[in-house]
């Protein structure tokens, strides 16, 4: 009541204070009212709320760090993510390295395609050394001769390894150009005339077989010049050719024989591609 009694006090307090009265608030107002025991209430609560603040984030920091990690965990992550592909960047050059490296043995195959080019060039060199060192290309032997003659035609048995002809009869002395088709798609072939006896034909079929032995080719399966028993040699026939050889007939009337001394097509005892060259 005598707060009341400062009425006086209002009343003297004049209207300016209670005019800033007015502007500052009714708090104060009323903290005019309550005094000091309420600013230190407004302070407390102002203390508490901060403590209280520092201990939610405290407490968030320590255990939770849930709340705050998590958030501060999705940025790192991404950031991990952005390095992974970094280093993803790395291995990509790396295999884009590794192609090149595949292409370096292409480059090494190449080079072996040349030396595979270089090995048929030299068997292209014995080949051509081999024709001038004993494969005859022309005819020979004693009785083979310069001109033309009377024809005979021969030839293989087709695809067979025969003469398609067993028997050929010639006048002694006269001269005769005697044609031979190799009729096989496949397989050599050639003639040759020997004056002798079965022993004396194995013994030319052998010599020419050593000889395709010596040379290592097949068109050396002839029987060497000077063999004996050979009269006139041809020299090998490819498939589908037609080789002529000229020759005087023995003039000694009798049974000579033909063979082809391809190795294997004449076999010994007068068997396999032979055939007999009748003297009148
Ligand atoms: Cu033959």
């Amino acid at each position: 009541m005598s707060w009341r009694g400062s009425g006086n006090f209002r009343g003297s307090g004049g209207s300016d204070w209670r005019g800033k009265g007015n502007s500052g608030g009714s708090a104060l107002n009323g903290g005019s009212a309550g005094g000091p025991p309420l600013i230190y209430l407004i302070a407390g609560a102002i203390g508490v709320g901060i403590i209280a603040l520092i201990v939610v984030i405290a407490v968030g920091m320590s255990s939770g760090g849930s709340t705050t990690a998590v958030v501060a965990d999705p940025t790192p992550i991404p950031v991990e993510a952005t390095a992974a592909p970094a280093p993803t960047g790395d291995p990509a050059a790396a295999v884009t390295e590794v192609p090149a490296a595949t292409e370096v043995p292409a480059a090494t195959t190449a080079p072996t395609a040349p030396v595979a080019t270089t090995a048929p060039t030299a068997t292209t060199a014995p080949t051509t050394a081999a024709v001038p060192a004993g494969i005859p290309t022309e005819p020979y032997g004693p009785a083979v001769t310069t001109g033309s003659g009377t024809v005979i035609e021969i030839g293989s048995k087709g695809e067979e390894l025969f003469f398609d002809k067993d028997t050929l009869e010639v006048n002694g002395g006269d001269t005769y150009t005697l044609s031979f088709t190799n009729n096989s798609t496949a397989v050599q072939h050639n003639w040759v005339l020997v004056e002798g006896d079965a022993a004396v034909v194995d013994e030319v079929a052998a010599a020419a077989i050593m000889n395709q032995l010596k040379l290592r080719n097949p068109l050396g399966s002839v029987p060497p010049a000077g063999t004996a028993g050979v009269l006139a040699a041809m020299p090998i026939i490819n498939p589908g050719e037609t080789g002529e050889i000229t020759f005087v007939a023995p003039t000694k009337p009798g049974t000579y024989y033909f063979i082809c001394t391809f190795p294997a097509h004449y076999l010994n005892g007068l068997q396999g591609m032979v055939g007999e060259l009748v003297v009148k």
